[in-house]
């Protein structure tokens, strides 16, 4: 019980900062996306890694207002097992620009303060080695602050 009141103390930290600037997170969002990379800068926006979501930064959901921004992602310890992340240049998810699906595997397997996927544009195959997470980038000519779509899909993994 100590350790997850401490991780909800984390995401409460994160959470507070993205609900005063973007009004529209919960205390439950567990995907806390960076402006910076490294997981530095401003918290653009969050999500919740059991509500499945599809969104158009341009229109609409959390990532609406921060198009073309995000450069890197805390997973909270706290986000569901095999939840599958998509980021897209693309607004409409075309595969033809760049995008990287990012697997939630064994959260169980990060540190306290979760996982800081540093750059979308990395490949990790091994998600013994890297916290549990399988990370898969198709690379056209950079993603990192050109994401402009965001899709959640809770049980997406496959696994
Ligand atoms: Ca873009
Ligand atoms: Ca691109």
């Amino acid at each position: 019980m100590r350790s997850l009141r401490s991780r909800l103390a984390t995401c409460l930290l994160g959470g507070c900062l993205a609900l005063s600037a973007a009004g529209q997170a919960k205390a439950l969002d567990d995907l806390i996306f960076y402006e910076g990379n490294g997981c530095t800068q401003d918290i653009v926006f969050t999500y919740d890694s059991r509500v499945a979501r599809n969104d158009n930064c341009k229109r609409s959901g959390p990532c609406d207002g921060d198009n073309d921004e995000a450069r890197s992602l805390r997973i909270l310890k706290s986000a569901a097992m095999n939840t599958r992340i998509v980021v897209f240049d693309s607004p409409d998810a075309r595969q033809d620009d760049d995008f990287t699906v990012i697997d939630i595997l064994r959260p169980d397997f990060m540190e306290d303060q979760g996982y800081c996927l540093r750059s979308f544009e990395q490949n990790f195959d091994t998600p013994r080695e890297n916290q549990g997470i399988l990370v898969d980038y198709v690379r056209k000519n950079g993603l990192d602050g050109k994401i402009s779509r965001v899709r959640v899909i809770p049980n997406g993994t496959g696994g």
